[in-house]
């Protein structure tokens, strides 16, 4: 694993250092696109600010008079839109999120909101950092991100904020930025969760047991922490759930919920005729039973309710793979229609379960703030790391760039700013979440930043010179879940996608066995395109569509100016660089 840092020399003629355990690489990168900035928007004049240093250094104060605002920063793990009543799914109907849509009533919801990098450890150094993943160094689950990078934090604290991060955390390296802490080990257990803490032994030796359901007990403590406070700066409170993240055991108040229900399927599960590419499928569809962990039988390694495959057999003994045929304990000879829908009803109902506990958590968090007559003084903010799959396209889990994963949720109530909109289709990733907490209270974003501060929509105007797309890269190769590395372009109407189908590191890598074996296969190369101004759940790949080449033609341009103006063209990668030359006309 590389863990790069990246010096801005200049805008457009950048220095970039890479540097991994082994070895430091020293090379530079030309911006050809020279009327637009590192962030992805046309100059400015004033926005053009990239001077070297820390971002400590280097954050400039525009002014002090909305410091005294709180920060509440809500975050789940794997809470798709999906799974959200405001964001109007096939699953509205069932009202799984009343806290979150009242929330939503009081504040500004974001429509299109999406990650840079669709899984957990990658997407949460997005926030942190302002930065793509190539960038703060985190490009897989394997990636760290030390204290001297937990750019939020440092700067929240620098601002005048007492800080705390409660829950999940899933970084390794010690959240030393907060001022406080209560993380979770790794990915964390769903009950009775050991907690990582400040003690007086070194990180991570400080351990506390707690007794209960982890969205219970991380409210539980992030309540405390607040009650308990003696500070009288504001605070800056990360609250970050376990749930709903698989394997989606909820706590036993919700056995019942929607047990008589017949939850909805979306159309998608079944009907797959023209979605996909050989990239996704294979050729003629020989890839149909490895590609993309699924609901149905149709993954031979990862599915839903079972493992066939011997090695998973071997891995689940070891604890590395969660079984999830053991846990949905699905009859194996039903018919393949009748698996699937059993099994799409009964992890739906987990999922759910899960989610209402999330929500009912934070009506408890929301409950206090306006309790303790703070909730004027409280910007809330409620996010999860990225989407996930509710069986759409036959897919579980995430990392895909496909809406459902890109997609994340984003509802921000800031008091006092009568002229926020309702609802914003402002195109924002998380690398611009930073940037805009800290554009929240006066700080102007540092030069270290790629993403952008969008709180003027809070203000009721448009952020100047805007971006029109946003950026998309998972880097994995076939590991975990099957899905073939790629990277693409979503704007308004469209999404190009490219599947490269290769690891960073080439013949692969990774830290168990069978890891170093998926991200060693490759897949074969293929685009995607879909119209989401008429087929908004991508359900027909247009890529060979004659009346899409102009646009085509145009994306392609777009994608590779993104990916100069990142700085994300592979200079380190040669194999992927020359497989993206070598099918880039396609
Ligand atoms: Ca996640």
């Amino acid at each position: 694993m590389k863990a790069l840092t990246m010096i801005f020399a200049s805008a457009l003629g950048i220095s970039v250092q890479v540097a991994d355990e082994m070895s430091v690489i020293k090379f530079n990168v030309t911006n050809s696109c020279e009327d637009c900035d590192l962030r992805g928007s046309k100059l400015s004049g004033a926005s053009a600010d990239f001077g070297a240093g820390s971002p400590i250094e280097g954050a400039s104060w525009v002014g002090s008079s909305k410091i005294s605002k709180n920060i509440l920063f809500i975050m789940s793990d794997d809470h798709t839109t999906q799974g959200i009543g405001v964001y109007n799914s096939h699953l509205s109907a069932l009202d799984p999120t009343p806290t979150l849509d009242k929330l939503a009533t009081e504040g500004t919801i974001f429509r299109l909101a999406h990650s840079t990098n669709a899984i957990c450890s990658p997407s949460r150094a997005a926030i942190l950092t302002g930065q793509y993943s190539h960038v703060n160094g985190v490009l897989d689950l394997h990636g760290n991100l030390p204290s001297e990078r937990q750019y939020l934090p440092q700067l929240l604290k620098k601002a005048g904020y007492e800080t705390a991060i409660i829950g999940k955390w899933h970084l390794k390296s010690e959240p030393g930025a907060f001022d406080h802490y209560e993380v979770l080990r790794g990915q964390g257990t769903y009950f009775d969760p050991e907690l990582r803490i400040q003690g007086d032994k070194p990180w991570p030796e400080n351990v506390e047991q707690t007794v209960g359901h982890s969205s219970d007990i991380i409210t539980d403590r992030a309540l405390a922490w607040l009650k308990n406070r003696k500070s009288d700066k504001p605070f800056a409170l990360f609250h970050h759930f376990k749930a709903p993240h698989d394997m989606f055991e909820n706590a036993p108040r919700y056995n019942d919920y929607l047990a008589d229900i017949d939850i909805p399927e979306p159309n998608n599960l079944w009907n797959q005729a023209e979605w996909g590419s050989k990239g996704t499928r294979g050729v003629n569809d020989s890839l149909r039973d490895t590609i993309g962990s699924s609901v149905s039988h149709r993954n031979k390694y990862r599915n839903m309710a079972t493992d066939l495959a011997e090695l998973h057999v071997k891995l689940q003994k070891k604890g590395d793979v969660r079984n999830l045929g053991i846990d949905l304990k699905i009859d194996l000879n039903l018919s393949d229609e009748d698996f699937t829908r059993q099994t799409y009803q009964t992890f739906i109902k987990r999922y759910l379960r899960c989610v209402k506990g999330v929500d009912d958590n934070i009506k408890r968090m929301l409950d206090y703030i306006d309790d303790a007559g703070i909730a004027d003084d409280t910007i809330v903010i409620y996010t999860s790391d990225q989407g996930f799959f509710l069986g759409e396209h036959d897919l579980i889990d995430k990392r895909w760039m496909y809406e459902e994963a890109l997609n994340m949720p984003l509802i921000v109530k800031y008091p006092g700013k009568n002229q926020a909109p309702k609802q914003s289709k402002l195109i924002v990733n998380n690398t611009d979440f930073a940037p805009t907490v800290l554009g929240m209270i006066g700080v102007k974003t540092p030069s270290e930043m790629q993403g952008r501060d969008f709180s003027a929509v809070f203000e009721g105007k448009a952020p100047d010179n805007w971006r029109n797309s946003t950026y998309y890269r998972y880097w994995m190769n076939m590991a975990h879940h099957y899905n073939p590395a790629h990277f693409g372009i979503r704007t308004d109407k469209y999404k190009l996608i490219f599947f490269y189908g290769q690891h960073f590191v080439e013949g692969g890598s990774g830290k168990w066995p069978e890891e170093r074996k998926q991200t060693g296969m490759r897949t074969p190369p293929a685009w995607e395109l879909y119209d989401l101004s008429k087929d908004p759940h991508e359900n027909i790949n247009e890529y060979s569509n004659p009346d899409y080449v102009g646009v085509i033609k145009q994306l392609k341009v777009e994608l590779a100016q993104l990916r100069e103006i990142y700085q994300d063209t592979d200079e380190h990668y040669p194999h992927l660089q020359e497989l993206v030359q070598k099918h880039w006309i396609d």
